[in-house]
Protein backbone atom coordinates (compact mmCIF):
# COMPACT_ATOMS: atom_id res chain seq x y z
CA UNK A 1 0.00 0.00 0.00
CA UNK A 2 1.34 3.12 -1.02
CA UNK A 3 0.84 4.82 2.41
CA UNK A 4 2.99 2.48 3.76
CA UNK A 5 5.54 2.82 1.28
CA UNK A 6 5.52 6.41 1.92
CA UNK A 7 6.34 5.97 5.63
CA UNK A 8 9.02 4.03 5.14
CA UNK A 9 10.64 6.37 2.51
CA UNK A 10 10.35 9.00 5.12
CA UNK A 11 11.78 7.07 8.18
CA UNK A 12 14.72 6.26 5.87
CA UNK A 13 15.15 9.82 5.04
CA UNK A 14 14.70 11.39 8.77
CA UNK A 15 17.69 8.20 9.65
CA UNK A 16 19.59 9.89 6.99
CA UNK A 17 19.42 13.64 7.70
CA UNK A 18 20.05 12.47 11.56
CA UNK A 19 23.25 11.17 10.15
CA UNK A 20 24.01 14.05 8.20
CA UNK A 21 22.68 16.35 10.84
CA UNK A 22 24.36 14.48 14.02
CA UNK A 23 27.62 15.80 13.08
CA UNK A 24 26.91 19.42 13.19
CA UNK A 25 27.10 21.51 16.24
CA UNK A 26 23.96 21.16 18.48
CA UNK A 27 23.05 24.57 18.26
CA UNK A 28 19.45 26.18 18.14
CA UNK A 29 19.95 26.49 14.56
CA UNK A 30 20.43 22.93 14.04
CA UNK A 31 18.06 22.14 16.04
CA UNK A 32 15.35 24.40 14.43
CA UNK A 33 16.63 22.59 11.21
CA UNK A 34 15.66 19.04 12.38
CA UNK A 35 12.41 20.15 13.33
CA UNK A 36 12.13 21.84 9.74
CA UNK A 37 12.77 18.43 8.16
CA UNK A 38 10.55 16.53 10.06
CA UNK A 39 6.69 16.11 10.30
CA UNK A 40 5.94 16.17 6.75
CA UNK A 41 4.38 13.55 4.13
CA UNK A 42 7.88 13.45 2.95
CA UNK A 43 6.37 13.06 -0.64
CA UNK A 44 9.33 14.22 -2.41
CA UNK A 45 11.85 12.06 -0.89
CA UNK A 46 9.67 9.21 -1.74
CA UNK A 47 9.66 9.76 -5.34
CA UNK A 48 13.86 10.44 -5.21
CA UNK A 49 14.00 6.61 -4.12
CA UNK A 50 11.04 4.98 -6.10
CA UNK A 51 12.63 6.64 -9.33
CA UNK A 52 16.00 5.49 -8.63
CA UNK A 53 14.20 2.01 -7.54
CA UNK A 54 13.00 1.72 -10.97
CA UNK A 55 16.63 2.39 -12.19
CA UNK A 56 18.31 0.41 -10.34
CA UNK A 57 20.00 3.35 -8.39
CA UNK A 58 21.58 1.35 -5.13
CA UNK A 59 19.33 3.04 -2.11
CA UNK A 60 22.20 4.24 -0.67
CA UNK A 61 23.23 6.23 -3.15
CA UNK A 62 19.69 7.81 -3.85
CA UNK A 63 19.05 9.02 0.14
CA UNK A 64 21.37 11.78 -0.98
CA UNK A 65 19.08 13.67 -3.49
CA UNK A 66 15.88 12.21 -1.73
CA UNK A 67 17.25 14.17 1.73
CA UNK A 68 18.51 17.24 -0.77
CA UNK A 69 14.99 18.05 -1.86
CA UNK A 70 13.37 17.21 1.36
CA UNK A 71 15.40 20.26 2.88
CA UNK A 72 14.70 22.51 -0.25
CA UNK A 73 11.39 21.78 0.01
CA UNK A 74 11.33 22.08 3.97
CA UNK A 75 13.44 25.58 3.71
CA UNK A 76 10.95 26.84 1.05
CA UNK A 77 7.62 26.43 3.72
CA UNK A 78 10.33 27.92 6.86
CA UNK A 79 10.34 31.16 4.61
CA UNK A 80 6.94 30.91 3.20
CA UNK A 81 5.49 31.34 6.63
CA UNK A 82 7.79 33.84 7.45
CA UNK A 83 5.78 37.00 8.51
CA UNK A 84 7.05 38.58 5.52
CA UNK A 85 5.36 36.45 3.65
CA UNK A 86 2.48 34.18 4.59
CA UNK A 87 2.67 35.04 8.31
CA UNK A 88 1.58 31.29 9.43
CA UNK A 89 1.36 30.03 13.17
CA UNK A 90 0.63 26.66 11.90
CA UNK A 91 2.69 24.09 9.75
CA UNK A 92 2.33 20.54 9.63
CA UNK A 93 -0.31 20.70 12.45
CA UNK A 94 2.34 22.38 14.85
CA UNK A 95 3.31 25.89 15.18
CA UNK A 96 5.52 27.46 12.37
CA UNK A 97 9.22 27.88 12.96
CA UNK A 98 9.45 31.63 13.34
CA UNK A 99 6.53 30.78 16.11
CA UNK A 100 8.74 27.91 17.37
CA UNK A 101 11.57 29.64 17.43
CA UNK A 102 12.28 33.62 16.62
CA UNK A 103 11.98 35.06 12.74
CA UNK A 104 16.07 35.08 13.14
CA UNK A 105 16.41 31.98 13.67
CA UNK A 106 14.06 30.54 10.83
CA UNK A 107 15.74 32.90 8.40
CA UNK A 108 19.11 30.88 9.19
CA UNK A 109 17.73 27.51 9.53
CA UNK A 110 15.95 28.05 6.16
CA UNK A 111 19.35 29.52 4.32
CA UNK A 112 21.55 26.68 6.32
CA UNK A 113 19.00 23.90 4.63
CA UNK A 114 18.98 25.31 1.25
CA UNK A 115 22.67 25.18 1.59
CA UNK A 116 22.50 21.67 2.98
CA UNK A 117 20.60 20.36 0.01
CA UNK A 118 23.33 21.70 -2.36
CA UNK A 119 26.09 19.84 -0.43
CA UNK A 120 24.01 16.52 -0.47
CA UNK A 121 23.90 15.89 -4.03
CA UNK A 122 27.63 17.25 -4.37
CA UNK A 123 29.05 14.76 -1.76
CA UNK A 124 31.01 12.22 -3.80
CA UNK A 125 28.72 9.56 -1.50
CA UNK A 126 25.24 10.15 -3.89
CA UNK A 127 27.29 9.40 -7.22
CA UNK A 128 31.19 8.73 -7.55
CA UNK A 129 30.87 10.31 -11.05
CA UNK A 130 31.52 13.68 -10.55
CA UNK A 131 29.93 14.70 -13.63
CA UNK A 132 26.76 13.10 -12.41
CA UNK A 133 26.58 15.11 -9.72
CA UNK A 134 27.26 18.27 -11.56
CA UNK A 135 23.78 17.49 -13.30
CA UNK A 136 22.02 17.04 -10.19
CA UNK A 137 23.33 19.98 -8.68
CA UNK A 138 22.74 22.34 -11.63
CA UNK A 139 19.39 21.14 -12.00
CA UNK A 140 18.25 21.35 -8.32
CA UNK A 141 19.63 24.85 -8.45
CA UNK A 142 17.40 25.85 -11.36
CA UNK A 143 14.38 23.98 -10.63
CA UNK A 144 14.74 25.83 -6.74
CA UNK A 145 15.91 29.34 -7.85
CA UNK A 146 14.65 31.91 -9.87
CA UNK A 147 13.63 29.87 -13.02
CA UNK A 148 11.72 27.57 -10.90
CA UNK A 149 9.99 27.86 -7.25
CA UNK A 150 11.38 31.10 -6.28
CA UNK A 151 10.04 32.41 -9.83
CA UNK A 152 7.05 31.20 -8.70
CA UNK A 153 6.85 32.41 -5.42
CA UNK A 154 7.32 35.48 -6.47
CA UNK A 155 4.94 35.53 -9.09
CA UNK A 156 2.56 34.82 -6.25
CA UNK A 157 3.77 37.74 -4.18
CA UNK A 158 2.58 40.20 -7.51
CA UNK A 159 -0.21 38.47 -7.96
CA UNK A 160 -0.88 39.13 -4.47
CA UNK A 161 -0.12 42.77 -5.20
CA UNK A 162 -2.57 43.41 -8.36
CA UNK A 163 -6.34 43.36 -8.36
CA UNK A 164 -6.80 41.93 -11.13
CA UNK A 165 -7.09 37.75 -10.74
CA UNK A 166 -5.09 36.01 -12.58
CA UNK A 167 -6.36 33.59 -15.75
CA UNK A 168 -5.76 29.88 -15.69
CA UNK A 169 -2.96 29.79 -18.00
CA UNK A 170 -0.86 32.60 -15.65
CA UNK A 171 -1.71 30.26 -12.57
CA UNK A 172 -0.73 26.96 -14.16
CA UNK A 173 2.55 29.01 -14.81
CA UNK A 174 3.28 29.90 -11.55
CA UNK A 175 1.88 26.98 -9.79
CA UNK A 176 4.79 24.86 -12.03
CA UNK A 177 7.06 27.06 -10.72
CA UNK A 178 6.01 27.00 -7.49
CA UNK A 179 5.05 23.41 -6.34
CA UNK A 180 5.90 21.63 -9.74
CA UNK A 181 9.62 22.31 -10.51
CA UNK A 182 10.62 20.27 -7.20
CA UNK A 183 8.13 17.58 -7.69
CA UNK A 184 9.66 17.38 -11.33
CA UNK A 185 13.51 17.40 -9.99
CA UNK A 186 12.42 14.58 -7.57
CA UNK A 187 10.73 12.15 -10.12
CA UNK A 188 13.46 12.39 -12.32
CA UNK A 189 16.14 12.48 -9.83
CA UNK A 190 16.46 8.60 -10.28
CA UNK A 191 17.01 9.16 -13.80
CA UNK A 192 19.30 11.24 -13.14
CA UNK A 193 21.26 9.17 -11.49
CA UNK A 194 21.21 6.46 -13.75
CA UNK A 195 22.10 8.63 -17.01
CA UNK A 196 18.67 7.67 -18.05
CA UNK A 197 15.94 9.05 -20.58
CA UNK A 198 14.15 12.02 -18.54
CA UNK A 199 11.72 12.54 -20.87
CA UNK A 200 8.91 9.67 -18.93
CA UNK A 201 9.52 10.86 -15.98
CA UNK A 202 9.07 14.98 -16.72
CA UNK A 203 5.92 14.62 -18.47
CA UNK A 204 4.68 12.38 -15.68
CA UNK A 205 5.94 14.63 -13.12
CA UNK A 206 4.86 18.11 -14.52
CA UNK A 207 1.13 16.64 -14.51
CA UNK A 208 1.56 15.21 -10.96
CA UNK A 209 2.58 18.74 -9.97
CA UNK A 210 -0.08 20.03 -11.50
CA UNK A 211 -2.98 17.77 -10.17
CA UNK A 212 -0.53 17.99 -6.82
CA UNK A 213 -1.65 22.20 -6.59
CA UNK A 214 -5.09 21.46 -8.12
CA UNK A 215 -5.85 18.71 -4.60
CA UNK A 216 -4.36 21.42 -2.10
CA UNK A 217 -6.85 24.14 -3.49
CA UNK A 218 -9.61 22.18 -3.04
CA UNK A 219 -8.21 21.21 0.47
CA UNK A 220 -7.70 24.48 1.03
CA UNK A 221 -11.82 25.02 0.61
CA UNK A 222 -12.61 22.21 1.73
CA UNK A 223 -11.46 22.54 5.17
CA UNK A 224 -9.15 19.26 5.56
CA UNK A 225 -5.35 20.90 5.58
CA UNK A 226 -3.90 23.61 8.45
CA UNK A 227 -6.75 25.49 7.09
CA UNK A 228 -9.50 23.06 8.80
CA UNK A 229 -12.78 24.97 9.68
CA UNK A 230 -12.43 27.65 7.36
CA UNK A 231 -15.55 28.22 5.20
CA UNK A 232 -13.50 29.80 2.30
CA UNK A 233 -10.06 29.03 1.61
CA UNK A 234 -7.02 31.36 2.89
CA UNK A 235 -6.01 31.93 -1.10
CA UNK A 236 -9.57 32.48 -1.95
CA UNK A 237 -10.07 34.86 1.06
CA UNK A 238 -7.05 37.04 0.07
CA UNK A 239 -9.32 37.34 -3.75
CA UNK A 240 -6.55 35.23 -5.01
CA UNK A 241 -7.52 33.23 -8.02
CA UNK A 242 -7.10 29.57 -7.43
CA UNK A 243 -8.10 26.10 -9.28
CA UNK A 244 -10.88 25.88 -7.49
CA UNK A 245 -11.90 29.96 -8.16
CA UNK A 246 -11.11 29.29 -11.79
CA UNK A 247 -12.73 26.31 -12.71
CA UNK A 248 -14.88 25.55 -9.66
CA UNK A 249 -15.12 23.03 -7.36
CA UNK A 250 -16.24 19.89 -9.05
CA UNK A 251 -14.04 21.47 -12.48
CA UNK A 252 -11.35 21.31 -10.47
CA UNK A 253 -11.77 17.85 -9.20
CA UNK A 254 -11.93 17.01 -12.91
CA UNK A 255 -8.73 18.57 -14.00
CA UNK A 256 -7.19 16.60 -11.22
CA UNK A 257 -8.11 13.06 -12.23
CA UNK A 258 -7.44 13.70 -15.82
CA UNK A 259 -3.85 14.87 -15.33
CA UNK A 260 -3.31 12.02 -13.18
CA UNK A 261 -4.64 9.71 -15.70
CA UNK A 262 -1.79 11.42 -18.15
CA UNK A 263 0.75 11.51 -15.51
CA UNK A 264 0.30 7.59 -15.38
CA UNK A 265 0.16 7.27 -18.90
CA UNK A 266 3.41 8.90 -19.21
CA UNK A 267 4.92 5.47 -18.00
CA UNK A 268 3.93 3.50 -19.89
CA UNK A 269 7.31 2.49 -21.09
CA UNK A 270 8.48 1.63 -17.82
CA UNK A 271 5.11 -1.34 -17.56
CA UNK A 272 4.35 -2.60 -14.10
CA UNK A 273 7.55 -1.33 -12.82
CA UNK A 274 5.87 1.88 -13.02
CA UNK A 275 2.86 1.09 -10.91
CA UNK A 276 3.94 2.73 -7.24
CA UNK A 277 4.26 5.73 -8.75
CA UNK A 278 0.75 5.40 -10.71
CA UNK A 279 -0.13 4.91 -7.19
CA UNK A 280 1.10 8.09 -5.80
CA UNK A 281 -0.57 10.16 -8.46
CA UNK A 282 -3.82 8.97 -7.27
CA UNK A 283 -2.80 9.68 -3.68
CA UNK A 284 -2.06 12.92 -4.28
CA UNK A 285 -5.91 13.85 -5.60
CA UNK A 286 -7.17 11.99 -2.56
CA UNK A 287 -4.87 13.17 0.07
CA UNK A 288 -6.60 14.64 3.11
CA UNK A 289 -4.01 16.36 4.28
C1 LIG B 1 9.91 30.90 0.12
C2 LIG B 1 11.34 30.63 -1.93
C3 LIG B 1 10.12 30.32 -1.20
C4 LIG B 1 9.25 29.50 -1.78
C5 LIG B 1 8.04 28.98 -1.15
C6 LIG B 1 6.51 25.90 -1.98
C7 LIG B 1 6.33 27.29 -1.55
C8 LIG B 1 7.22 28.29 -2.17
C9 LIG B 1 5.47 27.64 -0.62
C10 LIG B 1 4.54 26.72 0.05
C11 LIG B 1 3.18 27.28 0.10
C12 LIG B 1 2.22 26.20 -0.06
C13 LIG B 1 1.59 25.67 1.18
C14 LIG B 1 1.94 25.73 -1.28
C15 LIG B 1 0.98 24.67 -1.51
C16 LIG B 1 1.60 23.41 -2.04
C17 LIG B 1 2.61 22.89 -1.10
C18 LIG B 1 4.02 23.09 -1.48
C19 LIG B 1 2.23 22.27 -0.02
C20 LIG B 1 3.16 21.66 0.94
O1 LIG B 1 3.67 20.46 0.39
P1 LIG B 1 3.36 19.05 1.08
O2 LIG B 1 1.87 18.86 1.21
O3 LIG B 1 3.96 19.33 2.50
O4 LIG B 1 4.10 17.98 0.35
P2 LIG B 1 4.56 18.35 3.60
O5 LIG B 1 4.32 19.09 4.88
O6 LIG B 1 3.83 17.03 3.56
O7 LIG B 1 6.00 18.22 3.27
Amino acid sequence: MFKDSLGRGARAVDAHFAGVLGGVDDLPVTRAMGYAVSGGKGLRGWLVLESARLHDVPRDRALWPACAIEAIHAYSLVHDDLPCMDDDDLRRGRPTLHREWDEATAVLAGDALQALGFEMVSDPRCHPDAAVRADLTLSLARAAGARGMVLGQALDMAAERTTRPLTLDQITALQSGKTGALITWSAQAGARLARADLAPLTAYAERLGLAFQIADDILDVTGDADTVGKAVGKDAARGKATFVSLLGLDGAKRRAQTLVTDACDALSSYGAGADALREAARFVISRRT
